[in-house]
């Protein structure tokens, strides 16, 4: 009895440690999260390290997805595809660009867990040589932040986003459409992000949400033009 208790906590553990393969010390906080990240994360979801700590929990990812109005997408920086899943999910179309094959081909994978695989343009390339020649309804921005240190800055300013500087990137993101998604770290300046909507005349509608998983503060969504409700609203998305 004693050796059959012995050995169902050695497989226990044995399970555990292989469903947590290759998890890095830096992503084992997000693999804690796995859930949130993707509520289908058991059926064969890949993630790599980048993947771990930029996707967008699945709960906001629907959020960003229900506010964009069911049209085309254009899913500027797709990463492992948490947003281009659930805009699949719910809009006509999406186009989903990175410049990483490798995070092109995880975000394919994941897609076809949700069964969206179809409704997806996949585009290994970059977001700014990629812009001009194309077309959407909106325009989703979720830019590399600089990693997890990004947490460390008291006030995020705009040119610290990744490859480029905020600004550019939303003004090549503006030749697409002005309606524009971006999300963006909880710490971040908030008035420089509305700045943005000055950049167009007459300026843009624009709406700033705090998106909360679990009461914890995750990022901030910056609805722009369409995409927006009304003029410099704040509101919470909380679960
Ligand atoms: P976090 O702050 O690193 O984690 O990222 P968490 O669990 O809130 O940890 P805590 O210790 O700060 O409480 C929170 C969320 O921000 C992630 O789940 C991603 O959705 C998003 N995120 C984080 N980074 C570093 C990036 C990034 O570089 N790009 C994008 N687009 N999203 C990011
Ligand atoms: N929203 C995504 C996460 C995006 S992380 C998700 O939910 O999964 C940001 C991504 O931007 C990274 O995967 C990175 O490879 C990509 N990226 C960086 N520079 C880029 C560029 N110039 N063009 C397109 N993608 C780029």
């Amino acid at each position: 009895m004693a050796r059959r208790s012995r050995r169902s906590k050695i497989k226990r553990k044995l399970a555990k440690r292989q469903g947590a393969k290759g998890v890095t010390p830096l992503i084992k906080k997000y693999w804690i999260q796995r859930y949130d990240l993707f509520s289908r994360y058991d059926e064969g979801i890949e993630l790599d390290e980048e993947g771990w700590f930029s996707v967008t929990p699945e709960e906001i990812a629907v959020r960003h997805a229900e506010r964009s109005g069911g049209g085309v997408v254009i899913d500027c920086f797709a990463g492992v595809g948490g947003n281009a899943i659930q805009f699949a999910a719910m809009c006509n179309h999406v186009v989903a660009i990175d410049i990483d094959p490798q995070k092109v081909a995880l975000a394919f994978h994941n897609a076809k867990i949700y069964g969206v695989e179809n409704c997806i343009d996949f585009i290994v390339g970059d977001f700014f040589q990629l812009a001009p020649s194309l077309k959407g309804d909106v325009a989703f921005l979720s830019p590399p932040w600089g990693g997890p240190s990004y947490k460390m800055i008291q006030n995020f300013t705009l040119d610290l986003l990744k490859p480029k500087d905020g600004y550019l990137i939303f003004q090549v993101a503006q030749t697409i459409t002005p309606n524009i998604i971006m999300f963006l770290p909880r710490n971040v300046d908030v008035h420089q992000v509305e700045e943005l909507s000055w950049l167009s005349s007459p300026p843009l509608d624009v709406e700033v949400e705090e998106n909360y998983v679990q009461s914890n503060l995750k990022g901030i969504t910056v609805y722009f033009g369409d995409a927006a409700f009304g003029q410099h609203r704040l509101t919470k998305m909380v679960s």
